[in-house]
């Protein structure tokens, strides 16, 4: 059995920037006075000129967000030049290369300065102007992290597209902001396997007319193609510009980024943040939330393609004058050992990790942790999907050594930052409990019909106000933005995910409870595998549900029916999968597919996902009510040939 609390250890705590007094006394100034609690944050930032108001939000239609309105700033100036003076030489980025044998990369702050610089330049020589979108596609190298910083020291906007997105994903999000540029490299490699990125996005330009320059980084030295007057190499275009470029001053409400990120229904959404509140929020969270010190080496091990690696990677560690690792590889490349090496090498502090990667190195055995020292360790952290308690107790007994506390943090790309975590020196842990609500975080649970429940109970997750870092619109479509995350319980902010409270008031995450997979940490709508399968001209229809997955936390389970004449067949299956892995990436891998020749549906024809579900679940006896079924036996046929017994 695992114990119940994993108390504050006292020795952690003495030296932390939260205490459990301080936790109580700041909670409740957070709450009782945002605006004078949010001014007093915001000072660790350097603002060329002050807000006028703090707070002005409004979670009924017509919804608006924003925060420290009319404040001036620039979040490349806060993350990079307001350090140069005390911590120029400091180690800004540590770059650890896929191939451990390939040489490491330290960038200083100063030199990140020149980088930035130097980029910021190219950029604008290319024509990008304030306001502009600019998509980014690299591998994990620092030339990643110059980009999204170079944008923002002259007020573009960046929209970074993880490089396991395929040329279809990849020409939707380009279109969707109308971006005319993209800076991407030649190819990346992860375990070994080279990415083709510069040919990726070649093919999804053909499919989106708008892009007027690819500026591409030479990384793999893979050959590629070069369209003349369109396509220029980094490493000529840096020979010709200078090393200093101003910082443009930005409004707190100019957008710094978009994301998109899956829904449970139709395309992927562009999910805005801005700059004043963001950054605020990143930089404060990061420090509480890892007890970030001064000589803290630090590493989030995401891909900045996600909005972990944008907050947790880049801004927020970047903006405290932190040194963050870069790394390019997998876990388990080129043994299990490997994190726990690059740990002993740069004398790692801080770790922040994903459940499905722990799992992962969990079942290769302790031997390859235990080969190592991680005596640097001093707190881990965890994110991306609910942490199962066996995985968090070998992180915490194996890979901490029962050193270090666990930070197992609630968050989403719409929230920017961390929302509901312990902080290490204030918050005693229970395995697989996120446990209590960060400053200004106030979290409610509400049954189904909307009522709220009261005390220890299970429900929608919803947040009564806003924070300094939630997400202000869907790009160019601030109705879809309304209607995902403020219709279905007017006067709050609809999170999508299941939670329980427990008596001590502690937090458990319980998953989607809307049409979402997580797989391994990443968001998936289940329409858009659905449409990707249907994609197939042998495919009448397809209904796509996640399923439990030791490893990957959630599997894609797809319910396939095909058309007249269409004869199943592993040869199809296989098709289907590569249908899929063309159409969305590798991510959107179906695990099992079943051949479905009909679909359980209502009178009405809406396919029953409820009891979809049930049947992946391998939980037969629990379909619950099937009477509103236009023909039940279908049921039955589907549970006698499941996939999953
Ligand atoms: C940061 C990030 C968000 C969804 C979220 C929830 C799940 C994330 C979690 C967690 C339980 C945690 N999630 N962290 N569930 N415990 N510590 O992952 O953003 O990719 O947008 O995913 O991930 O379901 O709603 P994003």
């Amino acid at each position: 059995m695992h114990k119940d609390l994993y108390p504050v250890k006292p020795e952690i705590a003495k030296n932390a920037w939260i205490d459990e007094s301080k936790y109580k006394e700041m909670y409740e100034q957070s709450i009782k006075n945002p605006e004078e609690f949010w001014a007093k944050q915001a000072e660790r930032l350097e603002w060329y000129s002050k807000w006028n108001k703090v707070k002005e939000t409004q979670f009924t239609k017509p919804v608006s967000i924003k925060w420290y309105l009319g404040g001036k700033l620039n979040v490349s100036y806060n993350c990079i030049d307001r350090h140069l003076k005390e911590r120029g030489d400091k180690v800004a980025f540590i770059w650890e290369p896929d191939n451990p044998e390939a040489a490491v990369r330290k960038i200083t702050y100063k030199e990140l300065h020149k980088e930035v610089c130097k980029l910021a330049n190219i950029l604008k020589d290319m024509g990008v102007k304030k306001g502009d979108f600019v998509t980014i596609y690299m591998p994990m190298i620092p030339e990643a992290t110059f980009a999204m910083l170079a944008c923002a020291r002259i007020g573009a906007v960046h929209s970074v597209i993880f490089g396991g997105f395929a040329p279809d994903s990849i020409a939707d999000r380009i279109a969707d902001c109308e971006s005319k540029f993209v800076i991407t490299a030649d190819a990346g490699y992860r375990g070994s396997k080279v990415i083709q990125l510069k040919e990726n996005i070649d093919k999804a330009i053909v499919k989106s007319d708008n892009v007027k320059k690819v500026l591409v980084v030479k990384y793999a030295n893979t050959k590629v193609e070069m369209k003349a007057g369109r396509d220029l190499w980094y490493h000529e275009e840096v020979q010709k510009v200078s090393d200093q470029c101003e910082p443009e001053k930005m409004d707190a409400e100019d957008p710094l980024f978009i994301l998109y990120t899956s829904g449970s229904t139709g395309k992927p959404k562009g999910v805005m943040h801005t700059t004043g509140g963001y950054l605020v929020f990143v930089s404060m969270t990061h420090q509480y939330v890892f007890d970030y010190h001064d000589n803290d080496i630090y590493w989030c091990t995401a891909d900045v393609g996600w909005v972990t690696g944008h907050s947790y990677i880049v801004y927020g560690p970047l903006a405290n004058g932190a040194t963050s690792l870069i790394f390019e590889g997998v876990p388990t490349y080129p043994t299990p050992s490997r994190f726990w090496e690059v740990i002993d090498k740069h004398q790692v502090s801080i770790f922040y990790s994903s459940p499905t990667a722990l799992r992962s190195l969990m079942r290769e055995g302790d031997q390859f942790v235990k080969n190592t020292s991680r005596k640097s360790l001093r707190v881990l952290g965890s994110v991306g999907e609910p942490i199962n308690p066996e995985a968090w107790a070998w992180y915490h007994d194996v890979v901490g050594d029962g050193r270090c506390p666990i930070v197992d943090t609630w968050w989403q790309t719409e929230t920017g930052g961390i929302l509901i975590s312990p902080l290490p020196g204030a918050i005693g842990q229970k395995p697989g409990s996120a446990t209590k609500p960060f400053f200004g975080v106030q979290p409610k649970l509400l049954t189904l019909e909307g009522k709220e429940v009261q005390g220890a109970g299970d429900g929608v997750l919803v947040l009564a106000d806003s924070w300094p870092g939630q997400m202000r619109t869907v790009y160019r479509n601030h109705s879809r933005f309304e209607d995902t995350y403020f219709s279905n319980y007017p006067g709050y902010y609809f999170t999508g995910d299941g939670c329980r409270r427990d008596e001590d008031g502690y937090y458990w995450i319980t998953g989607r409870v809307d049409d979402v997979i997580n797989v391994s940490g990443h968001r998936i709508g289940t329409a858009e595998i659905e449409s990707a399968l249907v994609a197939n001209h042998k495919v009448a229809e397809a209904a796509v549900v996640g399923y439990p997955h030791d490893i990957k936390g959630q599997g894609i389970y797809a319910f396939v029916t095909l058309k007249a004449g269409e004869l199943p067949s592993d040869e199809v299956r296989k098709e289907l999968v590569q249908t899929v892995r063309k159409e969305i990436g590798p991510i959107a891998t179906p695990d099992l597919i079943q051949w479905a020749p009909r679909l359980p549906k209502t009178r009405s024809g809406k396919i029953m996902r409820r009891i979809l579900r049930k049947i992946a679940e391998n939980q037969p006896d629990q379909l619950g009510d099937t009477t509103t079924l236009s023909e039940p036996g279908v049921v039955q046929e589907l549970v006698d040939n499941r996939m999953n017994k």
